[in-house]
Order: structure tokens, then C-alpha cells, then sequence
């Protein structure tokens, strides 16, 4: 599968996060619509009100299944606005659809929502995660213990803290300090609330020092990712601002991760958003572009194409412009 498949036509979805449960691929995107709102670096405009699920059988080929709505934003006791990325895990015979929204305040935090199918409804908790904040949860299991990634800068609203408290002003790091980390939690049994303090996934460059804030090229913005491919613990994120996918390659899920390259060189539209999964012995990367829109970068289309890897572990970088 060397070109991209637009999964969706029908609608605008993005964010696309994508697992294997019951033999299927699920995919758990957000919902882009045109609201009105003008764009600005806040992204007002990505003003999403709900989530639909889809699954389906074949990647390349397929048909699509849309579950229709299953979440909304007034069904959320805690709900402001500005439904953005979601991800979903399942144990012990529930899905536990993870979720980021801004509360009354204003103020991004992470949600959990359950459901006793892949496909929802889920019900939302009364709270979100206690001493969560910022967006685009991730969820990694191994050995039974579940990993939460998240973070996003800039409308993400992460420059807003350090060592998981706020701060009253946001602030950056200068160009040439190591650069705001995307956050690893190990979840607590229950998967509804963060087993620990919250911990910084480190990147290092080829020499072990960390990224700077400077280094826009390769450093984390958002939109985390963690699969394992042969042993070794693949962390991938978007660079935002410079509209790469990137990787960092890890020996734990913790990290810390050593930058290992591009996956997917910018698409059309500003954000870029993915998740890479195994299904029927190949690799798939599932993103996102504006390319149906007509470049409207608050509406977005999610696609899939397959993932190849080198001998050595690296991936090979996809062109985001060819793959349409
Ligand atoms: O979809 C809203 C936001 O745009 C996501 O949370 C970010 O990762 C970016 O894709």
C-alpha cells in the first residue's frame, strides 16, 4: 500500500488513533466541522463538539464503518469546549476512551469515558483526571500496566506548567534550554486516574543531550505516540510549528528517547497527527491532511498508508505531500 487511503470522505476527521481490538481496526478521531471561528495560534477554530468511532476489516481496501456519535461535549458533567485528540484503551472487558477538552475555566484537561464496547457509547466520569492538564492523550500498554502519554504546546496550553504544577504566566524555555517534554503517567488499576506524578519524555539528540526549544525541527509539540517495534520503544510526535512527524527511539517506556528521524514530512494543512499500529502482519500509519478541504486547516480527512522499516529499526520517512 504505497499511497494514502482517505478513509472517510463523507466527513471531517482528524487526529485519527487507531488499535487493534476483536481481530478489527478502531479508530477514535476527532470530529473537525466548520464552526465559524476564526483561526488563530490558540486554535480556537478546532471548535470539535463530539467523536464518532469507525472500524474496519481491511486497511487498503475496505469498507469503513462509522459508529456514529459516541461521546458529545454537553453530555460531559466538567465540559467548557474543544473536543481535541482522544485515545482509546481496553481491560478487563471495558474501553476506556481518554479524551481532551477545555473544562469551565477554560483550561485543557484529560477525561476518561467507558464503554463495554469498542464502539461505544461511552459515559463520560463526573471529573477529569485529577492533576491532568494539557491534550492529545495516548495510551501504551504492556505487561498489563497501562502508560498515559500526553502534552501539546502552544493552544495545548503545556508552557502553562513545570513539574506539574501552574504557573501563573506560561513561559518557553529559551531557544538553547532543553525543551518543554511531552508527560508519561503510569494509569492506576482502575484506569480512571493517574497512578503517579506525571514524568518528562526526554529527547536526546545523537550527542545524549536533550532537544532545545530552539531545535524546532526535531523538538516535541504535540500529538504523542508509543509503539514497540523489535524490542526497542518507539516515541513519535508531531513538531507542530515545523509540521513534521517525527520518532525518538527508547529500551523503556519511560525513556529517555533518542531522536531517530522524520515519519511523515509535512501534508497539507497546518497540524499533523497520526498513530502507527500492527494489524495482519504489516505496519500502518494512520494521520491526518487538509487536502479535501481545499487546504482549511480546521478540516481535516484521515487516511492510512502503510509503514516500512529499515533493517536497522529506522523508519522510512513518507512524503506527506505524495501521499495523496
Ligand atoms: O485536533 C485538535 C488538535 O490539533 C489536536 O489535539 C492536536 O494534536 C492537533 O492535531
Amino acid at each position: 500500500m504505497k499511497q494514502a487511503r482517505y478513509l472517510f470522505p463523507k466527513d471531517y476527521m482528524a487526529d485519527p488513533s487507531a488499535h487493534v481490538f476483536d481481530g478489527k481496526i478502531y479508530i477514535y478521531p476527532s470530529h473537525d466541522w466548520e464552526s465559524g471561528i476564526a483561526e488563530n495560534d490558540n486554535g480556537d477554530h478546532f471548535n470539535m463538539k463530539d467523536y464518532h468511532v469507525f472500524s474496519l476489516e481491511d486497511v487498503e481496501n475496505g469498507e469503513v464503518t462509522d459508529h456514529g456519535v459516541v461521546l458529545s461535549v454537553e453530555n460531559i458533567p466538567w465540559s467548557g469546549r474543544q473536543l481535541w485528540d482522544s485515545d482509546t484503551a481496553f481491560k478487563d472487558g471495558k474501553y476506556y476512551l481518554y479524551f481532551s477538552m477545555k473544562d469551565k475555566n477554560d483550561i485543557f484537561r484529560l477525561g476518561v469515558a467507558v464503554s463495554d464496547k469498542p464502539y461505544g457509547p461511552f459515559i463520560p466520569q463526573d471529573n477529569p483526571i485529577k492533576g491532568s492538564y494539557s491534550i492529545d492523550p495516548c495510551v501504551f500498554e504492556e505487561n498489563g500496566q497501562y502508560y498515559i502519554y500526553f502534552g501539546g504546546i502552544w493552544g495545548g496550553q503545556l508552557q502553562r506548567y513545570r513539574k506539574n504544577k501552574a504557573l501563573e504566566c506560561a513561559s518557553f524555555p529559551a531557544d538553547n534550554e532543553p525543551a518543554l517534554c511531552g508527560k508519561v503517567a503510569r494509569l492506576r488499576d482502575d484506569m480512571l486516574e493517574f497512578d503517579e506524578e506525571p514524568r518528562d519524555v526526554i529527547i536526546l539528540d545523537e550527542h545524549g543531550n536533550p532537544l532545545t526549544q530552539g531545535d524546532t525541527n526535531r523538538r516535541f509539540f504535540e500529538a504523542s505516540w508509543m509503539h514497540k517495534y523489535n524490542g526497542k520503544y518507539y516515541f513519535s510526535y508531531s513538531t507542530g510549528d515545523t509540521h513534521l512527524l517525527c520518532y525518538a527511539i527508547g529500551d523503556n517506556p519511560y525513556g529517555p528517547f533518542t531522536y531517530s528521524g522524520v515519519i511523515l514530512t509535512p501534508v497539507v494543512g497546518w497540524t499533523t497527527h497520526h498513530s502507527i499500529v500492527e494489524y495482519r502482519g504489516k505496519w500502518y500509519l494512520f494521520h491526518h491532511d487538509s487536502v479535501p478541504s481545499g487546504g482549511k486547516t480546521w478540516l481535516r480527512s484521515m487516511k492510512a498508508i502503510e509503514l516500512e522499516y529499515n533493517n536497522d529499526g529506522t523508519i522510512k520517512t513518507i512524503e506527506g505531500l505524495e501521499s495523496y
